[in-house]
């Protein structure tokens, strides 16, 4: 169950409707999955109104939620975007409280759950995603006992400090808490939240929140713990070895003027992305002479994002200014210095922009994970290019070979796009070997597996052979996890009941 569907809508000129799959790497984790254990998606098309009734898509069976026009307003832009996502994200912009805004939240929350209730079989997995959803796992337990539940929050959980201001704190740890494990982006998010549950008078075990059990008797262990997401690593990996890909990144290099120096951003037009911070950066070192404008190109991709919301509306002028000022400033007749592109683009066309740049910029002030800078690794089977990768993504705790750094700092930001920039070749690769060795290791399959296998322990470990099957012991792809500083998954703990 996800906020949205995997598909988009798709008005066809005789009148009819069709549906697009969008791929994503949610979609190509879940999709064999899903299919193997007949299961079904639960989520909101993305237009407001009456939804259709379930249909299949792209081989997976659909179960579209209405959400109305109002409701958009309220659960959807205020309450999830204008609430949740700021407050989640170290209140980068001020989060508004309203409580229409929760009503609505509360009563979309209760629509999922109740459209889930009816699509699942007895006994089986219910794995729900995103803290637009955080209510639907106690909603779900209350009419449905018999599920598994997961949660999974793909953004920050915020420290206890910043999570206090919500005024609907305790009912959203009351709904979050109905689930059987909690999955989260770094183990210090899993720590935040188990920290917002003690101080809110529950008790905590190993890991785990104790509450009370199936009808007031006994007790339920609630599990939570870090299940870093990653890519589908295989597939990009052998997308960027195809010919037209790499000839389309030869090409955008020519396009751009065939500068020594190519630095790319790729980002959603969010004020958590830390553009910002990024152009200005990139701005003094143009006026310092530290990057020459004949040299060096900025390709900036802002993908259009919650244009609705007022937050957004600010920073996408802001961005426009101090881009038309970095070009006006330094840029040649026929060449700009910022290319930047409020657009949307194919998957191959990004992947052939990662080929073609030397540096990834990604200086997000809070991300939960950042799957920019891990595709970019995955695409770059050439070792070549660099990642400046900011300290506050999720990402930074496992790819601790990329040139790290904290946006704030833009005095910091100059000094390692520089490094990054002038290292020696065999440096920049010896870093990228290292990253991509962790994005191989632990892939959007692993992720979703890992996930699944700690909700319920009788599904089998794809990437462990049976051992009946196989003369030689194996060993678990988990022994090396340790390596990149994950805290590995406990397991279960035995709560006396
Ligand atoms: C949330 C969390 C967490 C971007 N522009 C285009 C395009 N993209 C794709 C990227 C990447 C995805 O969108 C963005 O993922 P991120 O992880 O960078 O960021 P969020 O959208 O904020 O995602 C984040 C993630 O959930 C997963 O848990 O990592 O922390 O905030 O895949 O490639 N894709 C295409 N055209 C574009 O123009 N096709």
């Amino acid at each position: 169950m996800a906020n949205r569907l995997p598909v988009d809508r798709k008005d066809e000129p005789d009148g009819t409707t069709s549906w697009q799959t969008s791929p994503g790497g949610l979609v190509t984790a879940l999709e064999p999955i899903m299919r193997e254990h007949d299961g079904a998606w639960v989520g909101w098309t993305g237009a407001p109104g009456d939804a259709p009734p379930p249909f299949e898509a792209g081989n997976m069976d659909l179960v579209p939620v209405p959400i109305s026009a109002e409701e958009i307003e309220g659960y959807y832009e205020g309450m999830s975007n204008g609430t949740l996502w700021p407050l989640y994200h170290d209140v980068i912009v001020p989060p508004e409280f309203h409580r229409p805004w929760w009503e609505s939240y509360v009563a979309v929350n209760q629509r999922f759950a109740t459209a889930t209730a009816a699509q699942a079989a007895i006994g089986a997995t219910v794995w729900v995603q995103d803290y637009q959803l955080q209510l639907v796992p106690m909603m779900l337990r209350e009419t449905r006992p018999d599920l598994r539940i997961g949660f999974f929050n793909h953004i920050p959980f915020p420290p206890y400090e910043i999570f206090a201001q919500l005024p609907w704190r305790r009912k959203i740890l009351d709904g979050l808490l109905g689930a059987d494990l909690l999955g989260f982006q770094r183990p210090a998010d899993a720590n935040n939240f188990l920290r917002a549950c003690r101080r809110n008078g529950l008790t905590t075990r190993r890991g785990a929140v104790v509450v009370p059990g199936p009808g007031g008797n006994g007790t339920r262990a609630v599990r939570a713990a870090a299940f870093p997401i990653s890519v589908d690593t295989e597939e990009l990996d052998r997308a960027a070895r195809t010919p037209e890909i790499l000839e389309r990144a030869k090409q955008i290099r020519h396009e751009l003027g065939d500068p020594g120096v190519i630095l790319l951003g790729v980002d959603r037009l969010d004020y958590t992305k830390g553009i910002l911070h990024r152009l200005k950066a990139v701005s003094e070192l143009y006026d310092e002479g530290r990057l020459g404008s004949k040299e060096t190109v900025f390709v900036q991709v802002a993908t259009p994002s919650r244009e609705r919301v007022g937050s957004y509306q600010v920073l996408r002028d802001e961005v426009e200014v101090i881009v038309g000022r970095i070009n006006g400033v330094h840029g040649h007749i026929g060449n700009p210095v910022v290319h930047y592109l409020m657009q949307s683009f194919p998957r191959s066309e990004l992947t052939a922009l990662y080929l073609a740049a030397d540096v990834l910029l990604v200086t997000a002030l809070r991300d939960g994970m950042n799957l920019v800078a891990k595709e970019y690794v995955a695409s770059r089977h050439d070792e070549g290019g660099a990642l400046v990768l900011s300290e506050f993504t999720g990402a930074a705790n496992e790819l601790g070979s990329a040139y790290l750094v904290n946006p704030h700092d833009i005095e910091g930001l100059k000094d390692v796009i520089v490094r990054a920039v002038s290292d020696p070749a065999r440096e920049r690769a010896r870093r990228m070997r290292s990253m991509r060795r962790r994005v191989f290791l632990h892939d959007v399959g692993r992720w979703a597996s890992d996930f699944l296998r700690a909700l319920n322990p009788a599904v089998p470990d794809p990437a462990v052979p049976d051992p009946a099957a196989t003369e030689r012991a194996v060993p678990s792809r988990h022994d090396d996890v340790d390596d990149f500083g994950i805290v590995p998954f406990e397991q279960p703990v035995a709560v006396r009941g």
